[in-house]
């Protein structure tokens, strides 16, 4: 009984660090001031790249943090940035969030996030007419390029010691799955998904689902040489699918009967949030994507896993597979 107790809460401690941020003293908890603000040089995590130094205050300052008790606010007695060097893994794929408010009473709250010094956002709002913080959660995607990442964060509002706040900074890496449009099987995320939350899924790639080479029909798009990234097996055809689409087909094919031409929407691809029971495609609204052939979905989770199959039969003459990221969050 006690050896089962504790496999469980090794499992749930696993569950739990698949889901952690990469970002140290994201929330800004430490030091703690022991006042309404301090102005530091570096801090837990950070260091100041720019003016001053980062001001970090505590809920006795007027306002609230989001998360603890601590916030920072980076035009200290002059506009700041901060960074921290985040270990990545080059191509893996993070989603970055912070929590944003406008400084109570301030107009001007600019501050720039950037990501491996590319700015991938401004973020801005009045405090005007407000007396407690107002905090906004932005999220977004973002791709490492090498084994450091630098994460910033710059007050780009006018010099007055007055600026936007920030807290609760996170980088969550995205959990990657691969499925092979050869496999039965389908594949399982090793996260559980909450039930009610929202979630992001990309998938990336090209596959063919035929037993011959595709010879265009005259409603097709060509099609291209091989996959995008090739199954264990092997390229040794051409390909005229992706996740949402069907955009090459042979001129003997039904297709050609369709009215409508390339490329048609596509639902061989499907989810299961619920352990399997139930199956679809989910919906996209992207468009078709010829060049990157990677489309978004938003899924609400039910308390399981994630899983992915493909629906088709047979098998054994497919070739491709797709590149699955499971983001944590909703957008
Ligand atoms: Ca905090
Ligand atoms: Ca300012």
């Amino acid at each position: 009984m006690r050896i089962a107790l504790l496999s469980a809460l090794l499992l749930t401690a696993t569950a739990a660090h698949a889901q952690e941020s990469i970002v140290v003293n994201g929330s800004f908890e430490e030091p703690q001031v022991g006042a309404a603000y301090n102005i530091y040089p570096t801090i837990t995590g950070w260091r100041t790249v720019s003016g001053p130094g980062v001001e970090v205050q505590s809920n006795s300052v007027g306002w609230s943090a989001v998360a603890g008790i601590q916030m920072v606010e980076l035009d200290s007695t002059a506009p700041s940035s901060i960074a921290q060097a985040l270990t990545t893994r080059s191509g893996g794929v993070y989603e970055l969030s912070v929590s944003f408010s406008p400084r109570p009473t301030v107009a001007d709250n600019r501050i720039g996030v950037y990501w491996n010094g590319q700015q991938v956002a401004v973020l801005d709002a009045s405090g005007v007419g407000s007396s407690n913080a107002n905090w906004q959660r932005f999220t977004y995607r973002v791709t490492a390029t090498g084994t450091t990442t630098e994460l910033s964060f710059a007050d780009l509002s006018g010099a007055d010691a007055l600026g936007g706040l920030i807290d609760d900074v996170k980088v969550i890496p995205a959990e990657e799955l691969w499925l092979d449009s050869q496999s039965a099987a389908p594949v399982s995320s090793k996260r559980v998904l909450e039930k009610g939350k929202t979630y992001r899924i990309t998938m990336q790639g090209t596959y063919t689902v035929w037993g011959g080479n595709i010879n265009a029909g005259t409603r097709s798009l060509p099609p291209e040489a091989a996959p995008m990234f090739p199954s264990p097996k092997g390229a040794t055809r051409n390909v005229g699918a992706d996740a949402e689409f069907i955009f090459a087909w042979s001129k003997d094919h039904v297709l050609e009967k369709n009215p409508a031409p390339a490329p048609l929407r596509n639902t061989i691809i499907q989810v299961s949030l619920d352990g399997g029971k139930t199956w679809k495609h989910p919906a996209t609204p992207d468009a078709f994507s010829a060049k990157e052939h990677k489309y978004t979905y938003e899924l609400m989770g039910d308390g399981k896993a994630l899983q992915v199959r493909i629906n088709d039969k047979p098998l054994s003459d497919n070739f491709g597979r797709l590149q699955i990221f499971l983001l944590p969050g909703g957008a």
